[in-house]
């Protein structure tokens, strides 16, 4: 199994804190974190390998005042790709993103600045997003006369709805601020969004890791899934998770009445 430290990463920062908290930060910020395949391949060995190293939570950051400006277009015009080398740079992108989401590891994404086609295709692979003031969410594949590749057709369209995100594509519309958060392309929307995404994860990190696990990887595939289907791997799932150890010691605890209440603080 390979490490943490085996990675070899040029376009990403990895650090991991003693809570278990890693930091992803992306790091080209001269190119405004465009995603070349370069960086995808690091996304893909990362999140390969944090689900398997002990890590509890992951928070996805971008150094310099853009999350991501999308798919490297310096680099696709000067590939010159083929429809079939773009299908196989698209799969690198599913393959990247599936692992985010569906890696039972919680990814919290800190957004800045533009988060635009590409980015917010890898945003929305990320199970919590905080904003701040100056971020910004677009489509702007119509105007570049391409497409998503990277499962915008199904993340974002899960998040905001198929009307919304065609009209993105259509018109070049952006969000920001508040109705950002209100068509649900963020969860939060921060003066200091760095805060808010640690807080989150300490909190997060705090859970069981198989409660975790499941939260972050079975709802998502359970949304795949018929109703039907959907129940009865749910049940499985609840059948391990509410019997490991962990949940018994914090079920003793509120049969005690020693545990936290679940209330609104203040
Ligand atoms: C890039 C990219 C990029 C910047 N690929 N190099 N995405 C877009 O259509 C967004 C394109 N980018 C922009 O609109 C702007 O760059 C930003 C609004 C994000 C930032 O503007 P600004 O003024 O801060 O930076 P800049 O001067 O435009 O760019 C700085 C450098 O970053 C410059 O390189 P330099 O070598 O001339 O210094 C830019 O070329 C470079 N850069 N964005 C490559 N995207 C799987 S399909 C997904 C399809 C899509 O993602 S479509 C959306 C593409």
């Amino acid at each position: 199994m390979r490490d943490i430290g085996d990675l070899r990463l040029s376009n990403i920062l990895l650090e991991v804190d003693d809570d278990g908290i890693a930091s992803v930060t992306l790091n080209r910020p001269d190119k405004r974190n465009a995603l070349d395949l370069a960086t995808i391949e690091e996304l893909v060995d990362i999140f390969t390998t944090l689900p398997r190293s002990g890590v509890r939570v992951a928070i996805l950051r971008a150094n310099g005042p853009h999350f991501s400006a999308g798919l490297d277009l310096v680099e696709h015009h000067r590939q010159n790709r083929s429809a079939a080398e773009f299908m196989q740079v698209c799969l690198r992108w599913h393959e990247a993103f599936n692992k985010m989401e569906y890696g039972g590891v919680p990814v919290i994404a800190v957004l800045k600045g533009a988060v635009v086609g590409g980015g917010l295709e890898l945003a929305s692979a990320a199970h919590i997003r905080v904003a701040g003031p100056d971020t910004y969410f677009g489509l702007p594949e119509g105007q570049r006369g391409l497409f998503t590749g990277g499962g915008a057709t199904i993340r974002v369209a899960d998040l905001i709805g198929k009307a919304r995100m065609i009209d993105m594509m259509l018109s070049g519309r952006l969000y920001r601020g508040q109705e950002a958060v209100d068509v649900g392309l963020c969860q939060y929307l921060e003066e200091d969004p760095e805060a808010r995404a640690l807080q989150i994860a300490r909190a997060a990190a705090q859970n069981p890791p198989l409660s975790n696990f499941a939260i972050c990887s079975a709802i998502s595939h359970m949304q795949n899934m018929s109703a039907l289907d959907a129940a009865y791997a749910e049940a499985v799932v609840a059948g391990m998770v509410n019997t490991q150890d962990a949940a018994r010691e914090r079920l003793a605890d509120f049969a005690r009445g020693t545990a936290a209440k679940i209330r609104p603080k203040g």
